[in-house]
């Protein structure tokens, strides 16, 4: 078989090729020496697929949710990209997992793609390498962009960098969680969802965000109100509700000047991503033995050398 080259690879997945955005999301998940090539491919088509975050503690139904948002809008005929970041969290036991499978048994269904990205290399809450795989996900014409993240406290905060459209996903269970979330995520949330909706004490839990949230508004009208929703992702119940509310945002966003706004938030943050990674690395390998030999004879201290290494 001929090698692939980069441009080969991205022309495939521009054609909407499933196994070609596969290997070029590994590649530059991985930061193979083909992944800046593919990146320069791939921005051109950037910034006009909504990105949904979904962040929330631990097994407050976020994957369960995505899976019920996969299943409304392939109705509608999208294409549903996915990243999980951290998915697996001992306290659900792998449940993405599971959903991963349930959405493989459609093996045949190429208008969905899920990836999970590795806790590893994490910079503030997300993986330094998803604004590339959101981008391979743009270029193979994924309509919606769902990016899943185990939030508490200082991640969720992170997701509202890399997403357009976010979610906050509590449960009935977590009351405590809701008072905790006033700090950070109050700021953040688009949307905000009480899961688990099935099971009692669901509207009390959506009468107290609803009057943390109006505690912490003011009374400037926003532009966007970020409604608070019941849902059930066990039952269904909410989702559609939950979805058509995103369209409406994704609207908002397009119509008021806000979506480019954050649009361009985030190509600050990638950038920021980019250069403090390049600069470290090509930092570090100009430190030489003689470098660690004047530090060990207090020739020179850190500070002084570092600085000097980074003129250099
Ligand atoms: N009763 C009820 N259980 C739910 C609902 N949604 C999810 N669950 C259950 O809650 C558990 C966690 O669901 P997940 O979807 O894995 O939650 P998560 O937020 O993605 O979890 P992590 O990714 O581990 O943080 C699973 O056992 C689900 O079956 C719901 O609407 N009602
Ligand atoms: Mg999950």
């Amino acid at each position: 078989m001929p090698v692939k080259t980069g441009s080969d690879l991205s022309e495939r997945v521009r054609k909407g090729d499933i196994a070609a955005a596969a290997r070029a999301m590994s590649v530059v998940v991985d930061e193979r020496p083909e992944a800046d090539e593919l990146s320069k491919a791939f921005f051109p088509y950037s910034g006009r697929t909504q990105k949904i975050g979904l962040c929330g503690p631990p097994g407050a139904g976020k994957s369960s949710l995505a899976g019920r948002l996969i299943g409304f809008f392939r109705k509608q005929g999208l294409k549903v990209g996915m990243l999980a970041v951290d998915p697996s969290s001992p306290i659900s036991g792998g449940a993405f997992l599971g959903d991963r499978l349930r959405i493989q048994e459609h093996a045949t269904d190429s208008g969905v793609f899920i990836r999970s990205l590795a806790s590893r290399g994490m910079i503030g809450g997300v993986s330094h390498t998803i604004f590339g795989a959101i981008h391979v996900l743009e270029a193979a014409g994924f309509d919606k962009i769902i990016v899943e993240t185990v939030g508490t406290g200082q991640d969720e905060v992170e997701i509202g960098r890399v997403a357009d459209s976010v979610v906050s996903v509590t449960t009935p269970q977590l009351g405590d969680e809701i008072q905790a979330m006033k700090a950070g995520v109050m700021e953040i949330g688009d949307f905000f969802v009480v899961n688990k909706a099935d099971i009692p004490g669901a509207d009390k839990a959506i009468s107290d965000l609803k009057g943390a949230l109006a505690l912490g508004r003011g009374h400037a009208p926003k532009p966007w109100e970020p409604p608070v929703l019941g849902a059930s992702a066990a039952s269904g119940e909410g989702v559609a509700e939950l979805g058509r509310a995103l369209e409406r945002h994704w609207n908002f966003l397009r119509q008021s000047g806000e979506g480019k706004r954050r649009l361009r938030e985030q190509h600050r943050e990638e950038l920021s991503l980019y250069i403090s990674r390049r600069a470290y690395r090509d930092a570090m390998r100009r430190v030489s033995d003689k470098n660690l030999d004047d530090l060990l004879e207090h020739r020179i201290d850190p500070a002084s050398l570092g600085a000097r290494i980074l003129r250099a």
